[in-house]
């Protein structure tokens, strides 16, 4: 029998690396007509390609589907296939069953914090002794780990809802849900969908790391689930981590098993990365690591320099006693409304938001700006909608460009405030994507002085 590959972009094209190495007889498909499979085709002599309609003789050959994320699961070709008997996986359940039993396996989901908490547990690790591999959503396909770094003690995963969908055999040594906020409904549809395609990582791991101060994301976890917390109150038992008071100061804190009480890491003064859902992301970094054995030591070494990842919450400038932080990553509400009220609760905010609102409700954004925010500038496709969710919120200006943005931020801005570009919106109708967007965004803010 054979196996089909379905989407030909990073990680059906990983499926093929590592399925051809496995002499698997393979067909590979891309629903995209006009998708180019010349170049694959030299790379994959032995396997065979389709584009734009999956032939009808194939079907009698196939066992298995490897489904890319990006291709819903309802799609009605692929229903067909499974009333037919053809299993459905994605390649992070071929990296799954692929792995040796001692290797060790990090998994990070939610919808705000997965690359940054995935990308923290790397270094965590790796400052602690570990040989890590780090990949999954992030960029590098699980399975392409396996083959680049086949010697790695750690594989460190961020994992999207999509690829939850086709995992069945993960088995975790610790996993999280970070938090939960509309995300992806323009595929799901509603949030109970949404919701459901996250919530199997805690049935695939030994331990389930569960946010405190999420009641969404924390009812996810089974009760037979041994499970530890974080948040940013106290840490309540062994393996949890959260803040204390230290010195009369904020600290990131996690209580070791066998000890009697949470210890004091790092102070949240000293911290490189900007806002409060920073400190959270820390924190479940800790408890995620702590199962293999995450010392002060380490984290303090990793926490002195990491100053995050780009286009997330990061200080671009400060002029005139302005912070100009450039968050072009907050692409859903849920993200702008946790970097509003981070940087909000230590300063005013001028909030710059638009591009496409891929049919969010933005309404919640109107409380945290008329707690937090000075102005609020809206600019490209949605902008007009965002202004209505938030009318009377505070003072609204509509601009065109992200320059006249920028210009106007800088004639409203006074000596202390914050202006934070987190658009709440894909970037889509007027950037090439949301590093272009944050670029675009810099280079505007060079040029003040
Ligand atoms: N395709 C079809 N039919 C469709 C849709 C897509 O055939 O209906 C084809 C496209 O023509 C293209 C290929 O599928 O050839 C693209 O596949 P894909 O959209 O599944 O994306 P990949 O390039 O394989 O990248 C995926 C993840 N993309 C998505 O989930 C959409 C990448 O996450 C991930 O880094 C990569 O695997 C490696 O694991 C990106 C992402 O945007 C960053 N993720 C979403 C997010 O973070 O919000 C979930
Ligand atoms: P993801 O990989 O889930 O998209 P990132 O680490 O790339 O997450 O961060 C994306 C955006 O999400 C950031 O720019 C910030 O606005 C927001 N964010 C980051 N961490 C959190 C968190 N813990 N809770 C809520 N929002 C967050």
């Amino acid at each position: 029998m054979a196996i089909l590959v379905a989407g030909l972009g990073l990680s059906g094209q990983a499926a093929l690396r590592f399925l051809s190495l496995q002499g698997s007889s393979l067909f590979a498909f891309d629903t995209r007509p006009s998708f180019d499979v010349s170049g694959l085709e030299q790379d994959f002599p032995a396997v065979t390609f389709a584009v734009g309609h999956l032939p009808d003789a194939w079907v009698h050959h196939l066992s298995l589907l490897v489904l890319s994320p990006g291709i819903d699961s309802n799609a009605p070709w692929i229903q067909a296939l499974v009333a037919k008997g053809v299993a459905l996986v994605g390649e992070v359940e071929l990296f799954c069953r692929a792995l040796a039993a001692d290797k060790k396996v990090i998994a990070i989901t939610g919808s705000n914090g997965k690359s940054t908490v995935t990308t923290l547990v790397g270094e965590l690790l790796e400052a602690q002794g570990y040989a890590v591999a780090v990949g999954g959503n992030l960029g590098t396909p699980a399975v392409d780990l396996l083959l680049q770094q086949p010697d790695a003690d750690v594989y460190v995963l961020e994992l999207s809802s999509f690829q939850l969908e086709t995992t069945h055999s993960l088995n975790a040594t610790s996993a999280v849900v970070l938090n939960i906020s509309p995300d992806h409904l323009d595929r799901y549809g509603e949030m109970a969908t949404y919701i459901a395609a996250k919530a199997p990582i805690y049935s695939m791991t030994q331990l389930a790391v569960v946010n405190r101060d999420d009641v969404l994301a924390h009812s996810l976890c089974p009760n037979h689930v041994p499970k530890v917390g974080f948040g940013l109150a106290e840490p309540i038992q062994t393996g949890d981590a959260g803040i204390i008071m230290h010195n009369g100061q904020d600290w990131l804190a996690v209580w070791q098993i066998g000890h009697d009480e949470p210890e004091a890491w790092f102070a949240t003064a000293d911290l490189l990365l900007m806002g409060r859902h920073n400190w959270s992301n820390c924190l479940a970094a800790f408890a995620l690591c702590l199962p293999l054995g995450l010392t002060r030591e380490a984290a303090t070494r990793v926490l002195k320099v990491f100053t995050g990842l780009s286009h997330r919450a990061q200080l671009v400038k400060t002029v005139a006693g302005v912070r100009w932080v450039n968050d072009s990553k907050g692409t859903n509400v849920g993200s702008t409304l946790s970097a509003l009220s981070s940087l909000g609760a230590d300063a005013p905010v001028i909030l710059l938001a638009g591009g496409q609102g891929k049919g969010q409700d933005f309404s919640d954004l109107a409380a945290p700006l008329s707690h937090y925010a000075r102005a609020l500038i809206v600019f490209g496709e949605d902008a007009q909608q965002i202004a209505q969710a938030c009318n009377g919120a505070c003072d609204i200006h509509h601009v065109e460009t992200m320059a006249q943005a920028v210009t106007l931020a800088n004639s409203l801005a006074q000596a202390g405030d914050v202006v934070l570009l987190s658009p709440a919106c894909a970037s889509f109708d007027q950037f090439r994507n949301y590093g272009h967007r944050g670029d675009v965004f810099i280079d505007c803010v060079a040029s003040l002085s």
